[in-house]
């Protein structure tokens, strides 16, 4: 039987819970009971390396306990929001198998998010509590902390992985195992970060029953099992490394979760090598590097049978490399935090596993693709993605007004993408109509930008657009419009100052414009909005003919 769901959140409508339920999709098991049968079941085998430390379920399952008793004893309670920003280290799955133990909520935030994402996050879920490592690649989240802390009211705790300095020590919670009332399948599990459009960044809540799915359905597709080794490369608590089929997964298949905080080959290659790491995935900047790196490796990378690239579109060419160079065969990931996930499958034919972005997980995710004015485009053209089905969510989590356009009357989430369907059922991703930069994988909501830019005083108006990057596939670009000034505007002093004003603005560094253009006016369209695909174009002969400069 389903409760009340945490307030702000949209369920499914009753028809299609019982329908999800009656085929199994949904089975009623949370992630914390999931965690322990593993654990009764192979207590002595393997679960997460991470550094010098190799913990077994047990001993993940105990710590995991052990932590919720002492959040427990912190005060910390059932739906209680707790924003985590940890980097890839073990805590992550403590701390996350921990809160869903004791049916508290994490928000997942990305480590590069800083202080206006942080308090941003904090405030709008009302968050109790803030996980953090002590630093991570030189930044010092305690001190990220302080400022929170005097941000944001309902703050009670920090707790901090490493040297705590004032905060509560991670290790210091670990208490004596209680009792617990955990939460039933059909709770909120985590709120999780949409790559987002809009200038507020919007928070996904997903359930035991609808994730798990995702994940069971995952390790089917992806053929884990008690032999899997994942690398778990990309930021634990995204979408892609968490769950398609991730760590979350591995653990699922009784497999071994393997960390690292960093993803370049030279440290990763000893780790596949030494720790015989059969998975891994990654973003299409990364793929491109391993894929250079191995060109003249000399690790032995024999034990990977899968990599996995998704989050952006990855080049055919490139996708044709990777049997070559890294010996293992390519998945093809095309997912969202919203839900809907693809793979292309392994016994695929290479066409399609390197020049499609795969096809759904599950027979019941209903795929649509129409024009602009909704209805269906004829089979194999492009058109608007949209899609429902039993993991993909109903709403934004406290966001009416924006889910009333993200989402069809029928419950259909417009996805923002552009895609192409081929008779297999298999989507090509061409492009997009949300207002996103997609940075090699880490999305970037050009309205969000624009409002720190137009904040401003010397500038009159802002457009962010995608520029195409042989790395990156694409970066951001910021045309800007000054405002009069008396004397000559010195473009490349006000481009630093802006870039510095950014910086003040206490943003993810991923989110800085890589390049800022000066114009005097924006075209137009037909109704008088600025054309943003008038300006990529312009920036797109730009970059392609820099000589012309
Ligand atoms: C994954 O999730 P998000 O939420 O960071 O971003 C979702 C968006 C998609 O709507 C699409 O625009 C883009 O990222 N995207 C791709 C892609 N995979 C994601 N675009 C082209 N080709 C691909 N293969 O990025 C995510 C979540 C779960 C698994 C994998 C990726």
């Amino acid at each position: 039987m389903s409760r009340t769901l945490l307030a702000g959140c949209v369920a499914w409508p009753a028809e299609f819970e019982e329908r999800y339920r009656a085929i199994g999709y949904w089975s009623g098991e949370t992630f914390g009971e999931m965690l322990h049968q593993r654990a009764q079941h192979s207590p002595t085998k393997l679960a997460v390396i991470c550094g010098s430390r190799r913990w077994t379920y047990g001993e993940l399952d105990q710590r995991a306990d052990r932590f919720a008793a002492g959040l427990l004893k912190l005060g910390i309670r059932a739906r209680d929001r707790v924003v985590l920003q940890l980097p890839n280290i073990a805590e992550f799955l403590v701390a996350c198998f921990a809160l869903f133990r004791i049916a508290a909520v994490p928000v997942f935030a990305l480590v590069p998010h800083r202080r206006t994402e942080i308090t941003y996050f904090c405030r709008f879920t009302g968050a109790t509590a803030y996980l953090i490592a002590d630093h991570d690649g030189g930044f010092d989240f305690r001190q990220l902390a302080r400022q929170v802390c005097a941000d944001v009211d309902t703050l009670q705790h920090v707790i901090v992985a490493g040297d705590a300095q004032e905060f509560v020590a991670f290790d210091s919670l670990y208490a004596e195992p209680c009792r617990i009332e955990g939460p039933a399948s059909s709770d909120i599990a985590f709120l999780q970060l949409s790559g987002g459009s809009t200038g507020i960044p919007k928070l996904i809540p997903r359930t035991h029953d609808d994730y798990l799915y995702s994940v069971r359905a995952s390790v089917q597709i992806c053929g884990l099992g008690p032999d899997s080794i994942y690398l778990c490369v990309l930021p634990a608590a995204h979408n892609f490394a968490l769950s398609s089929p991730g760590s979350i997964g591995t653990l699922y298949a009784g497999g071994r979760v393997v960390m690292t905080r960093l993803p370049s080959p030279d440290t990763t290659f000893p780790l596949i090598a030494t720790e015989r790491v059969t998975i891994t995935s990654l973003v299409p900047p990364l793929a491109l590097i391993w894929l250079d790196a191995a060109r003249c490796c000399e690790q032995d990378l024999s034990s990977l049978q899968v990599l996995q690239v998704g989050g952006a579109r990855f080049a055919e060419e490139a996708a044709r490399r990777v049997g070559r160079l890294l010996g293992c065969t390519l998945q093809q990931v095309f997912g969202m935090a919203e839900g809907l996930v693809n793979y292309t499958r392994f016994d695929d034919p290479a066409q399609l596993i390197c020049g499609t972005q795969g096809r759904p997980i599950s027979p019941d995710d209903e795929i649509r693709i129409v024009d602009d004015e909704d209805r269906n485009v004829p089979p194999g053209q492009p058109g608007h993605l949209l899609t429902r089905g039993p993991y993909t969510i109903r709403g934004y989590y406290r966001a009416e007004a924006h889910n009333a356009v993200a989402f069809t009357s029928d419950g259909f989430y417009r996805t923002g993408d552009i895609v192409r369907m081929l008779p297999s059922g298999h989507l090509i991703v061409e492009g997009r109509s949300k207002d996103q930069i997609n940075r090699g994988g880490e999305k970037v909501a050009a309205e969000e930008i624009e409002n720190h830019l137009i904040a401003h005083p010397a500038i009159h108006d802002v457009a962010l657009v995608a520029m195409p990057d042989a790395d990156f596939g694409e970066r951001s670009c910021a045309f800007v419009i000054v405002r009069q000034r008396p004397g000559v505007v010195d473009a490349g002093a006000l481009a630093a100052e802006l870039l510095q004003f950014l910086r003040e603005r206490n943003i993810a560094r991923f989110k800085l414009p890589d390049r800022i253009e000066f114009t005097d006016s924006f075209p137009k369209t037909g109704v008088g909005k600025v054309d943003k695909r008038a300006l990529r174009e312009q920036i797109a002969r730009l970059v392609s003919a820099p000589h012309q400069l």
